[in-house]
C-alpha cells in the first residue's frame, strides 16, 4: 500500500544544508570498482517511445520521476560526466527515453535509461497522455529491464504519478525487479527533515531502499553507484 506523504516539509523553515557524510559501511574497494564502472558509461541512443528501442540483452536500469527532479543530473553524477545526460532548470527536457551502455574494457554489461520525467503542469494534455502511453509500455514490458531508480525530491513529496509509476512497477517489484527510491536534492533539507524524509518514505517503500542524494553536495553518490553495480552484477 502507498501512503500519501506529499507537503510533509512544506511548512518547515529555510534549511540549512545537511553535510554529506562518508559510506562507512561499504567498502573503500567496492566503491572504486562502483565508481569505476559507472564511469565507463556512454552514450548508446536515443528514442521518443519504446517501439524504436532497440532490445538489449543487458541488465538495465532505469531512472524515473517527476520532471525536474534531478535524473539527468544524478546519472551525471554518478557516471561522474558532465553532459552525459542532459540536465536543465526547465522541466520537461528530457523528451527521449535515452540509454548508456556501462562496462569495462570497452564491453557493455550493462544500459542506464534516462526517462522523460512527469508532472510537470504546462506540459499539454496530448503530451501527458503520450508520456503515459511511453513510461507505462517501457515499465510494463521492457525485457531487459532489471532495476527502477524513482527520483523523488523530498520537499514535495510521492506526487499521484509517482504512485501510479509504484503501481505499475508492483508486480515486477515483487517478481525480483530492483526498486530504489532516491530523494534527491538533499542539499536542501537540514539534517533533522532529512532524516524524516527517509523514515517515511522507507514506510512507503515496504522495506525498499530509500537514500538520500544530493548531485552538488556528493551525498549519497558511493552508495547508490555500489547498489546499481550490485544490481548489474548479481553473481559477484
Ligand atoms: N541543489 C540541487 N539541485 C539539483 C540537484 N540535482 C539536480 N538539481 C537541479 O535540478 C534541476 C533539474 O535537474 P535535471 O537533472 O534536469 O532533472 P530531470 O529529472 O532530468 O528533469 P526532466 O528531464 O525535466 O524530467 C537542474 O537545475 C539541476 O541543476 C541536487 O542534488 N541539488
Ligand atoms: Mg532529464
Amino acid at each position: 500500500m502507498v501512503l500519501r506523504y506529499q507537503g510533509f516539509l512544506m511548512t518547515t523553515p529555510a534549511p540549512s544544508p545537511a553535510p554529506a557524510t562518508p559510506n562507512a559501511a561499504i567498502a573503500p574497494d567496492r566503491i572504486r570498482t562502483a565508481m569505476g564502472w559507472m564511469h565507463t558509461a556512454h552514450f548508446l541512443t536515443s528514442a521518443p517511445q519504446l517501439e524504436h528501442l532497440p532490445a538489449f540483452d543487458l541488465p538495465e536500469i532505469a531512472f524515473v520521476g517527476r520532471s525536474n527532479a534531478g535524473k539527468s543530473t544524478a546519472i551525471n553524477t554518478l557516471t561522474q560526466q558532465h553532459r552525459l545526460a542532459f540536465a536543465s532548470k526547465t522541466p520537461g527536457r528530457t523528451q527521449h527515453i535515452n540509454l548508456f551502455g556501462v562496462g569495462k574494457q570497452k564491453v557493455d554489461d550493462a544500459v542506464l535509461a534516462d526517462l522523460p520525467g512527469y508532472g510537470y503542469a504546462a506540459v499539454p494534455r496530448e503530451a501527458k497522455l503520450r508520456w503515459q502511453r511511453v513510461m507505462g509500455n517501457y515499465l510494463m514490458t521492457r525485457e531487459n529491464l532489471r532495476g527502477v531508480v524513482l527520483m523523488c525530491d523530498p520537499r514535495h513529496g510521492l506526487t499521484e504519478l509517482d504512485e501510479i509509476l509504484l503501481d505499475v512497477i508492483r508486480p515486477r517489484v515483487e517478481a525480483g525487479l530492483k526498486f530504489l527510491v532516491l530523494l534527491t536534492k538533499s542539499d536542501k533539507l537540514t539534517r533533522a527533515e532529512g532524516a524524516k524524509a527517509l523514515s517515511i518514505v522507507r514506510l512507503q517503500a515496504g522495506g525498499g531502499e530509500v537514500k538520500l542524494f544530493s548531485a552538488l553536495k556528493k551525498q549519497g553518490v558511493d552508495e547508490a553507484a555500489e547498489l546499481l553495480w550490485r544490481w548489474a552484477h548479481p553473481e559477484s
